[in-house]
């Protein structure tokens, strides 16, 4: 059974909850001077606080509301656009085809997933499957989130079953979301009962040290700094000292996003990373790459650079909750063979999640997939 097929059997048919979205306000960059960013964390997380409070345990219908809440800018502009085109539907009519093609360019799918789904709907189109819009919609939604179903599979959270101390590695141009994802997953591994230390390897922007220890006190994360200017790979080295002799079961290192160029910027990962494996030989257990999806052919185009210097095991996809374009995981699966790990789904520290297809999907094609149903 397919993706599509099993969603549409797990998903539609169940009690349909009313979408509670309430339409935030969205920066999408980071703010530009130090006393700003302090007081955007504080605000920030002083909101994830009060959330907390009246937050139920998370569980799965959770978390599928979270997918639906932070995907609804995608697939309102998806599903309006396809049901538009689809009105005008002809099979046979190669229009068609191009306009679908540029609808799926536009959502930012990526070139060649875009001429696998109008070559399916060209396909099934010519053996007579498709006759009416109806049919074209079915195979064009089922086409995409099986293509999903492709992207990564089984993730689970990358330390259930390891003992001993895991080292994650956070890299990325500047403004993707490191320092906020880093504080997200410290809130998440603490709150599952885990002890985690944060170190802060972005010595070069101002503000940014201060940053991270503003997530430290608010999610409960021991940060381990040094003075702005400072050296990236001793703060890994302390990092690692305090993780270990604390008993910790997790590293999470900031890096800088930005330095005087890219050569300099890819050494200094280089440097931290031979730091950290001198000191424990299978670490870093994880380099994940920081990308935003609101930038999308330029993220493709940054993890692609990071790829040739960096060994990355992982992306973390941010800001999906601030795109109406959210095709870019088809793009990243089909054309760098990296899996989507978690993605990040707004702003406050209850907004990262693992990557999970079935629900990622259904936030993005769930009137779609009801439509058919
Ligand atoms: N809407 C939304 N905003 C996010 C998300 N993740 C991060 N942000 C915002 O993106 C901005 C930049 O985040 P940072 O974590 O400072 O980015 P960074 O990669 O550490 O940036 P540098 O330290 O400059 O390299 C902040 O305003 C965050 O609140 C997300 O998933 N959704
Ligand atoms: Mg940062």
């Amino acid at each position: 059974m397919g993706l599509f097929d099993k969603i549409k059997s797990a998903f539609t048919g169940s009690d349909k909850q009313k979408d509670t979205v309430r339409d935030e306000k969205l920066s999408g960059a980071a703010p530009a001077s130090k006393e700003e960013q302090v007081e955007k964390v504080t605000e920030i997380s002083e909101k994830s606080t009060a959330e907390n409070t009246t937050l139920e345990p998370k569980n799965d219908k959770k978390e599928t509301e979270h997918y639906e809440k932070g995907l609804k800018k995608s697939r309102v502009s998806f599903t309006r656009r396809l049901n538009e085109l689809l009105a005008n539907f002809r099979y046979e009519d190669e229009e068609f085809f191009e306009e679908l093609e540029d609808l799926l360019i536009e959502s930012d799918v990526g070139f060649e997933a875009t001429m696998h789904i109008a070559d399916t709907l060209r396909y099934e189109s010519k053996v007579q499957n498709v006759k009416s819009m109806k049919d074209a919609e079915r195979v064009i939604v089922s086409t995409m989130v099986d293509m999903y179903g492709e992207t990564n599979p089984d993730h689970h959270y990358f330390n259930e079953n390891k003992d001993g101390l895991t080292v994650v590695l956070f890299v990325g141009v500047n403004g993707v979301g490191k320092t906020t994802t880093i504080a997200k997953m410290a809130h998440e591994y603490i709150e599952k009962g885990q002890k985690v230390v944060m170190a802060a390897g972005d010595t070069f922007r101002a503000g940014a040290i201060e940053q991270l220890h503003v997530w430290g006190d608010r999610v409960g994360a021991e940060v381990v700094s040094t003075k702005q200017g400072g050296d990236p790979a001793a703060v890994v080295y302390d990092g690692i000292e305090t993780a270990r002799n604390s008993g910790a079961d997790l590293l999470l290192i900031d890096t800088a996003g930005r330095l005087q160029n890219k050569k300099n910027l890819m050494n200094e990962l280089e440097k931290m990373k031979r730091v950290i494996s001198r000191e424990i030989p299978d670490a870093p257990h994880e380099t994940l790459l920081v990308l935003d999806a609101t930038t999308g052919q330029n993220a493709l185009n940054q993890a692609k650079i990071f790829k040739e210097t960096t060994d990355v095991t992982g992306i973390v996809l941010t800001k999906m909750d601030g795109t109406a374009k959210g095709g870019i995981v088809l793009a990243i699966g089909k054309e760098l063979g990296i899996p989507v790990k978690f993605v990040g789904l707004g702003e406050t520290m209850n907004d990262l999640h693992p990557f999970d297809t079935e629900k990622f999907a259904y936030g993005l094609f769930k009137e779609l997939i009801e439509q058919t149903a």
